[in-house]
């Protein structure tokens, strides 16, 4: 049978426009994952007869709530919280929380449908999930973050549980969201279990979560560049960004000798021409988590550079890290990046490049760009151990969540170059990632027959 795998590809995502209108995120997700499985299915009558990545587009159920809170004024806000339950087919649902005025459900949805292949990719038994609220936690108090938090949760308790879906983190929910969220649900179940992921280690955390997005994005670029005969050591390397992932994302890097240029927020960027420390890393932690400053503060503090308005790009580097958003590298950035002499590319932030920036980095000679599905799939292998360490009502030390979290991240790599591996030992990390991530599920969802 003649397959015209382009002419699949199209009438697939007529179908995947039509079916969510407007939902521009949630069709640039599903196309980049499309190109590489429309074509890997095009001579596997199972997968594509049964119409399986049909389905996977299809959250299993998309929840939308209301969620009201009293400001410090005493005002009364509104706010809509969400959870998109996307796919528990190899697991119970799994996928952080995110808290920005930019969500809605399109975001919501591009995030987890990629959550689905990222954690199949951990080979951890988790489904995929994400949730969040059109919250801006920037300028709120302490109090009205708690109260927030609160409301989203007496919503949101319902529909979760630690063997149907389990949340975490995700931008504008770290370590204090987790504690009030977390908070309100035992509160409201009266039961103590594992129904968050990225609590503190005094109430069922798990060691090396806080640091496991950012350490798993630099153990994979350690992967791919070793794959390669090449190192991090002495290299200059670009990170965009300056919360969680990105900070543990610098301090590893340090750590194995790379040379830290950039950081940056939604204001500006800081430019460490000599490369950051460690010691300026820890101050920037404490600033963004406890004081809740923006990076320009550091760059006062340390006589770095500030470039108002500004992102990384322009910057000569290396090894290039965008650790902070969706569609944060466009074409042209791109293209000034390559032309600059990157090397690699490793996706800490979710869907960081625009479908042309892709295209861009796939056309460059022999550079290594790996998709955020594997490259950031270090946080939720260490949520994942966290499930686990709860249900073992156990607490793994330091050294061993981080032993387990350097295996996981080596055994994505191979089963990218087992899957990606063109001519000449290229590896188009993208198509590993999303066969590997995709077979797995695939396979759970054949053996539950049509449903
Ligand atoms: P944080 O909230 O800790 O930090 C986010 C950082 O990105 C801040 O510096 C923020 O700047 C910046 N940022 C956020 N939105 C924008 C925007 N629209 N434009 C410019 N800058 C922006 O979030 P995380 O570090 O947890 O998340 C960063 C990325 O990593 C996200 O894509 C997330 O989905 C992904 N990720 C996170 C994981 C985790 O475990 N936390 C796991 C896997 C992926 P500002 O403070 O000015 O808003
Ligand atoms: O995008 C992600 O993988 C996360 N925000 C982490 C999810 C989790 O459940 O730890």
């Amino acid at each position: 049978m003649v397959v015209d795998k382009a002419e699949d590809l199209e009438k697939f995502m007529e179908g995947v426009v039509a079916r969510n209108p407007g939902e521009t995120e949630f069709h640039q997700a599903v196309h980049e994952v499309a190109m590489d499985i429309i074509p890997y299915i095009a001579d596997k009558p199972l997968y594509k007869d049964l119409r399986i990545l049909e389905r996977m587009t299809e959250p299993d159920r998309v929840i939308s709530f209301r969620v009201v809170w009293e400001d410090d004024k005493g005002e009364l806000r509104v706010n809509r919280g969400f959870r998109v339950q996307q796919n528990n087919a190899i697991g119970p649902y799994k996928g952080g929380i995110r808290f920005h005025p930019s969500v809605n459900q399109s975001v919501l949805k591009f995030l987890a449908f990629e959550q689905v292949f990222k954690n199949s990719l951990t080979g951890l038994p988790m489904g995929g999930g994400k949730g969040g609220a059109n919250f801006d936690p920037k300028g709120r108090s302490d109090r009205e973050v708690m109260r927030f938090c609160q409301s989203f949760m007496t919503q949101l308790h319902r529909y979760i549980g630690p063997d149907t879906d389990v949340p975490a983190g995700d931008i504008g929910v770290g370590s204090r969201e987790v504690g009030y969220l977390f908070g309100q649900y035992k509160r409201l179940v009266n039961r103590f279990e594992g129904v968050l992921t990225g609590k503190a280690l005094e109430f069922g955390g798990s060691h090396v979560r806080t640091e496991a997005t950012g350490y798993g994005a630099v153990y994979m670029m350690e992967g791919m560049l070793a794959h390669h005969g090449e190192h991090i050591e002495g290299r200059n390397c670009l990170i965009s960004g300056s919360g969680n992932v990105a900070t543990y994302c610098a301090e590893k890097l340090i750590a194995m000798g790379g040379k830290v240029l950039t950081l940056s927020d939604s204001s500006g960027m800081i430019v460490a021409k000599d490369g950051l420390t460690q010691d300026q890393v820890e101050w920037i932690k404490d600033l963004k988590t406890r004081r809740r400053g923006r990076i320009s503060e550091a760059a006062k503090e340390f006589g770095f550079k500030y470039h108002k308005g500004k992102k990384p790009w322009a910057i000569p580097g290396e090894l290039v890290f965008p650790c902070a958003t969706q569609n944060e590298i466009d074409g042209e950035e791109a293209r000034l990046l390559v032309k600059n002499g990157a090397r690699a590319v490793c996706e800490g932030a979710n869907m960081p490049a625009t479908p042309e920036a892709i295209a861009v980095f796939g056309a460059a000679k022999s550079l290594l760009h790996a998709p955020a599905k594997a490259a950031n799939a270090g946080g939720v292998a260490v949520s994942g151990l966290e499930m686990s360490q709860n249900s073992l009502r156990l607490q793994w030390t330091e050294a061993e969540v981080d032993a387990r979290l350097r295996e996981i991240v080596k055994s994505i790599h191979d089963e990218c170059v087992e899957f990606g591996t063109r001519k000449g030992n290229h590896v188009d990390y993208f198509k590993g990632a999303n066969i590997a991530g995709f077979t797995k599920v695939a396979d759970a969802m054949l053996a539950y027959g049509v449903m």
